[in-house]
């Protein structure tokens, strides 16, 4: 057995509660791994908590509400419900970095009890006391397979549900490169485990809210092509929110429409928050930047396909100190 896993197991099956958490702004892969650590956790009879440092998106929300999954929003701090005292262990699934965990690092780091993370971002701190970290796996959910076999955790429709969410989250439904023989076999064994695929379809496809459209269509009208149309930026305002009636979460997957044009090798996303903050920075390739490296360069980081930063100043300044750096990066 893998050192890494064997080191969570005992970890895991010494504690009475867990700590189950993940990075800011959830996606599919961060809730179904947490999801199905929870269920597997509750195989094993031990109890767990979630907490979210953002709102629970309305699109995810029946992945943690269907199986009863307690979980706490820490979005606007920390909920004195959850006392540190009261858990024997932390695990952070789908990150491996403070700056996707903001709020935590202060109550985290000197509480004495054991740190895990589970994650398969190239960018990594050293922070935790076991890391089953694989960068291969196409989503967290892939890595969390690993320990859920390894510990004998039987694979139930509820958390075959939960693993494939996160599957389809980050492989864009098996499209993206990540998508390896490996995750397609997986998701042929969750289907064999009862996930009902055409049920979460609908679910994730085909349930958006009228106002997301709405400021898709905002985000599409402010795209521009630049280097010979190698390059699509695209920004969303604060206005655009308010006039829509959109929220941040509805910003997921915009930046990967304009991949869609056969010459854009590379798709950058500007966002002004709703509330005052950092300008976040969202980056995608067909593989010739390499975004990981270049958000490093901003305090980001990522994926080699996708990868994001935050950008403190307005959005005219984030695109103006952007843009310049990576037209740069695509030539060199
Ligand atoms: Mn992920």
């Amino acid at each position: 057995m893998n050192e890494a896993v064997a080191k969570f197991i005992q970890i895991l099956s010494s504690s009475k509660r867990v700590l189950v958490t993940t990075h800011v702004r959830p996606d599919g892969d961060a809730i179904g791994t947490v999801a199905a650590i929870v269920l597997a956790l509750r195989q094993k009879q031990i109890d767990s908590t979630v907490v979210l440092l953002s709102k629970l998106p309305s699109k995810y929300a029946f992945v943690l509400e269907e199986p009863r999954i307690p979980h706490h929003n820490f979005a606007a701090g920390w909920d004195p419900a959850v006392n540190l005292d009261d858990f024997d262990a932390l695990l952070v699934a789908d990150t491996g970095t403070w700056s996707q965990l903001p709020g935590l690092q202060q109550r985290i780091e000197p509480w004495p009890r054991p740190k895990l993370v589970l994650d398969h971002h190239l960018t990594q701190e050293s922070w935790a006391d076991a890391k089953l970290v694989d960068t291969r796996a196409a989503a967290a959910g892939e890595v969390a397979v690993q320990l859920l076999d390894a510990w004998g955790v039987t694979m139930t429709p509820e958390i075959a549900t939960a693993l494939y969410v996160a599957l389809v989250s980050d492989t864009g439904w098996f499209q993206f490169s990540n998508t390896r023989p490996p995750t397609l076999r997986l998701a042929a064994r969750l289907m064999d485990a009862g996930v009902d695929t055409d049920r979460l379809n609908q679910l994730l496809n085909q349930s958006e809210r009228a106002e997301r459209i709405a400021l898709q269509t905002r985000a599409m009208q402010s795209l521009q092509l630049l280097e010979n149309n190698r390059l699509a930026v695209m920004t969303i305002a604060r206005q655009d929110f308010l006039d829509t009636n959109a929220n941040v979460p509805d910003t997921e997957n915009l930046i990967n429409i304009p991949l869609a044009i056969k010459t854009v090798e590379v798709s950058v996303l500007l966002v002004e928050q709703k509330e005052p903050g950092p300008i976040r920075v969202s980056l995608r390739s067909k593989g010739h930047v390499d975004c990981a490296r270049f958000a490093e360069q901003f305090g980001g980081g990522g994926h080699a396909r996708a990868a994001g930063c935050k950008f403190e100043g307005t959005l005219a300044a984030a695109q103006a100190a952007i843009v310049p750096r990576l037209i740069e990066s695509m030539r060199g």
